[in-house]
Order: structure tokens, then sequence, then C-alpha cells
């Protein structure tokens, strides 16, 4: 298997509104994170990713991007970014970017002038039509939004402030390769592709079959046009940089993956989304109980599919979902189960990706009053539910599945505003912060935190744990979880308990072979204890 830094690295991602917040203006900034550059560093990861810094009316946090050469002001100036870029690698890490280019925000120069009239030389930049078609927004609600000054409508895949390009347009892709050009001269090191299965639409924008959710997605969603357009960034951008592309890949299987990823003809990697539909049917406001075999056979069926073609990505969490351990067991054990999950993404065949106060256990922010929310799907979710459930009904599933349960400020210390800032924060601290933050942590030898930094130091030490074949030895099993990890060298076994009750060992395993490198119990016993895990290695192996 071709061994790259990026297949070794382990990436930590910043949503830099919340991570720290350098001027105590309330909002999270650039120089806030050079003050937790250490802290990174010392995590043992080795490629930050950015959520969006550039300038945007921030409707979607940065996602609605209004100029790619500048930064917002909030988080500083393109000085302060260049600071950071230095300070980055003076550590010896890596700083990748957000890559939105399936979208601008309205405020963008070139919408302002593609809206003025049909014979703009930016018109033909974005999607128009004159009589809507059925497509529905991801966000809820019809994808189109009426401009007056044309008589016309334009696409919106997202929130109606998100105009959706003209991939077919080459312009928009000459100006999209030369932004890219320009953050990788200065240094950057690669880009998460937001939604970047969605580029290419079908000539015309037909009507969509007839669906509940998601209608026109044959038209939009790994149209064949956008792997010539990736190809064509490819070889014309990224194969002159020493830089590499994970693209977010909506409802994506993995026969469809490898389009992109088999031997890297693409994208490096890919975000899919099955694991985050273990407890929902795939739209995430149906809601169903989650159950551990589900994450279990989706992790199985990817490792499977992937290997030896392609590189997975390994994630938990990210700025768009829920705190993982909010939902993937129950918080009776908040120790045993997120160390437990830590080790069961970080260990399979992947890069893994762990997004900010993952590692110190962060929860839901479950705010109950739908003024605490800020996130502008929270909001059209809402509205939208309201039409046909209660309040209650709808405050229950935000509640559990709101993006803003992971966009709570990190929580860095017990001082007001969790060290945060010292001035109000753009969105509340989660209340229980005097008992979850990073400095407890620390100073606690038997925390998650620590509990992160053995387990990316040990993945880190052992190439098997990396490049290793991944098998799964009890595929069946509803709730323990066994699968090895193996390659002509070594031999290891990762055993998870995914219960909170006491279960007996599998017989299968003869422990006297093994060798305990990480467990999340300090004492040994003959039977598994709540989500109990641990990484066993073969004792001599041939
Ligand atoms: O998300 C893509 C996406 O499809 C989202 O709708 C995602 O499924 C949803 O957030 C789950 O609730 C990307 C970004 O990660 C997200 O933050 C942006 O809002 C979106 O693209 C538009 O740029
Ligand atoms: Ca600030």
């Amino acid at each position: 298997m071709k061994k790259t830094w990026y297949r070794e690295s382990v990436v930590y991602q910043i949503y830099p509104r919340s991570f720290c917040d350098s001027n105590n203006d309330g909002i999270g900034d650039i120089n806030g994170i050079i003050q937790k550059l250490d802290y990174i560093k010392d995590l043992g990861v080795d490629i930050i990713w950015l959520s969006p810094i550039y300038d945007s009316p921030l409707e979607d946090n940065g996602y609605d991007i209004s100029n790619y050469y500048a930064i917002h002001p909030d988080y500083g100036t393109i000085e302060d970014f260049k600071n950071l870029l230095n300070e980055v690698h003076k550590r010896e890490l890596k700083l990748i970017m957000d890559l939105v280019i399936n979208h601008t925000s309205t405020e963008h120069e070139w919408f302002k002038e593609a809206k003025k009239s049909k014979d703009n030389p930016y018109h033909d930049y974005y999607l128009w039509k004159e009589t809507p078609n059925n497509w529905t927004s991801f966000f809820g609600g019809s994808a189109w939004e009426f401009n007056q000054s044309t008589n016309e409508f334009y696409l919106h895949l997202f929130a109606k402030n998100q105009a959706d390009l003209n991939w077919e347009n080459k312009n928009v892709r000459d100006e999209m390769k030369k932004m890219l050009r320009f953050w990788l001269e200065m240094g950057v090191d690669g880009f998460r592709c937001d939604v970047i299965n969605l580029l290419a639409k079908t000539p015309g924008l037909p009507n969509g079959k007839n669906r509940i959710i998601l209608v026109g997605k044959e038209h939009y969603m790994n149209h064949p046009t956008v792997h010539t357009y990736l190809k064509e960034i490819k070889s014309e951008v990224f194969n002159h940089y020493d830089c590499f592309t994970v693209g977010e890949c909506v409802f994506i299987t993995p026969e469809i993956a490898l389009t992109y990823i088999e031997e890297e003809k693409e994208l490096n990697m890919l975000f899919q989304f099955e694991h985050m539909a273990v407890d929902n049917y795939f739209v995430k406001w149906f809601l169903r109980p989650y159950k551990p075999i589900r994450l279990k056979k989706a992790f199985t069926k990817w490792q499977y599919a992937i290997n030896n073609r392609g590189w997975n990505t390994m994630y938990l969490e990210n700025h768009d979902q829920p705190r993982s351990i909010s939902r993937f067991g129950d918080l009776e054990f908040p120790y045993e189960l997120s160390s437990m999950l830590a080790a069961l993404f970080l260990l399979q065949q992947g890069t893994p990706f762990i997004f900010q106060g993952q590692e110190i256990g962060m929860t839901n922010a479950g705010f109950s009053n739908i003024t605490q929310y800020k996130d502008v799907e929270t909001h059209n979710i809402y509205r939208i539910g309201r039409k046909i459930f209660s309040h209650k009904r709808m405050m229950k599933k935000i509640k559990y599945m709101s993006r803003d349960n992971a966009r709570t400020p990190m929580q860095w210390d017990q001082t007001a505003y969790a060290g945060f800032s010292t001035a109000e924060p753009w969105i509340e601290v989660n209340p229980n912060y005097k008992t979850i933050n990073v400095a407890k942590s620390i100073q606690n030898q038997e925390s998650l935190y620590h509990f992160y930094k053995k387990l990316i130091r040990i993945r880190k030490e052992n190439q098997t744990l990396v490049y290793g074949d991944y098998q799964d030895l009890m595929p069946k099993h509803k709730t323990i979880v066994l699968f090895e990890r193996k390659d002509k060298n070594n031999q290891f076994l990762v055993l998870c308990n995914y219960k909170n009750k006491d279960q007996k060992r599998p017989k299968q395993i003869d422990f006297s072979n093994y060798e305990i490198v990480l467990s999340n119990y300090s004492t040994d016993a003959s039977f598994l204890r709540p989500y109990e895990v641990c990484l066993l290695k073969q004792k001599n192996h041939a």
C-alpha cells in the first residue's frame, strides 16, 4: 500500500468561531488559534483543518463566502493568517483550509453583478431558471429564490444566500484554480472540499423524481461531469504541490466513492456519511434509536470496500454533527464510552479526524430554547417542522441533532465563559464547562485527553495500525466489537464491550498470546466491563 504523510497523519478540526477568542469580542479568531498551537501540537496531531475564515456575511458561519481572498475581520487579517501558517509550520504541523466552491454567498461580487441583468458577464456564473423546477434545498424548502431584476430564479442547494455556481462556465473553473494557487503558493497544505460531489448538475436543470426529500438529487449528486472538473483541478493545480485533499461527499456509497478516490485519481480521501445515519433514517431529522451494531456494520463495510484501492477517513464528529458521546452510547459512563469510541475510530484503517473538544469529551449543549440556537439549518427546520409537529416535538429533535451542539465554545478551563473569552460569546457556553474542560483534563492523568494522546502516539509508532489490513472478527455480535489489524510484521486486536454492563470475553481469543498495549481500565479482569476497550498485540508474531 502506498505510504504518504497524509495517510499517517491525524487531523484536528478547528471551528474558528468557537475555538479561542484573543481580543475578547466573544468570537474566536486567528490569534486565538495561535495561542493554542502548543496545546494542539502536544496532543500529537499532525494537521489542522480550519473551517472557513474567509470574508462572508456569515449566514451559514462562513460556508457562504463573499471573498475568497480575504479573511473575515472577526477572525483577523491576511497578515494574521500568514503568521498562523508560519507558526504552524514552525511546529512541524500542517494546515488545510476549507474549500467551498459549490456555491458563493449572494454577497459575492460575482453574484451582485450576475443578478443585475441577463447579459451581465457574470450572469452565467450561476444557475438560473424562469420557472423553478422541483428541487429541494438541504436546509428545507425549495432550492430556488426569485431575483427581481432579471425576473428569474437562482438555484441554492443550501441556504438562500448560498447561490450555486455554474461549473460548466470555464471562467468559474479558471477563477477557482487561480484562487487555489493563491493559497497553495502562500503555503497552505491542502483543502477539505465542501460538498464536492454536488458541483455538476444535469444541463437544463430538469425536474427530479418524486421523492419526499432531496428532490433532484439524481441531477446534482455525483453527476458524471463532476469527475471531469475534479480531474481538471487535480492535474492543473493539486499535482503541482505537495498538498492533500479530502472531499466531503454527501450520501455516497463505497462504489461511488471509489470513482473519486481509487488510486487517488481525483481526491486523496473523502468523508462518507453512512455511520452518521446510525441513529436516523439517512435524513438527520428522522430519528431512530441508536444501535451499536449499525455503527460497526457501517465501519466494516467501508473498511473492506476501500482497502487497497483507496484510503478512508475516520471521524465521529465535526461542526455539522452532534457530539459523539451524546449520541453513540449512554452518559452513565462518560469516560469509558468516550475512550472506547476514541479507540474504535482511531485504530481502523484511514486518516482520523478529531473535532475540537472531542478529545476532552465535550457533550451536546442541548439548549431548550430556540433563541439559544444560531444555526441557519436549525432555524429553517424548526420553521418548516412546526407546520406539522408541536413545538415540544421539534425542540426534542433539535436538542439532539442541531449542529449547534458541536459549535459551543471550546471549554478551556473553569473560569467565566470557559476561558474561551472574557466577553459573552456569540453562542452560549455549555453549562458543564466547570467539570469538562482542558485544564482539568490535562491535570488528570486518567482523563480522556491523555487517552487520546496515548492512542495517537501508539498509532504513530506502529505502521501496522496505519496501513495494516482490517478484519471484523465478530461481525454478528450486537454489543462486542472485535477487529484485527494485521500486516506481515504484526497482528493487533481491538476489543470493545459496547454495552453499559459486564459481558463475557469472547472465547475465540487466547489472551495468553497477547500483550495489552492500551486499555481504558487500569485493572485487569477476566470479563469485560462497561464500555471497556483494549488494544492487544500478538506476542512473537511471525
Ligand atoms: O455540509 C454539507 C451538507 O450536506 C450538510 O447539509 C450536512 O449534511 C448537514 O450540515 C448536516 O446537518 C457542508 C458543510 O459542512 C456545512 O457546514 C455547510 O452548511 C454546507 O456544506 C453548505 O456549505
Ligand atoms: Ca475575537
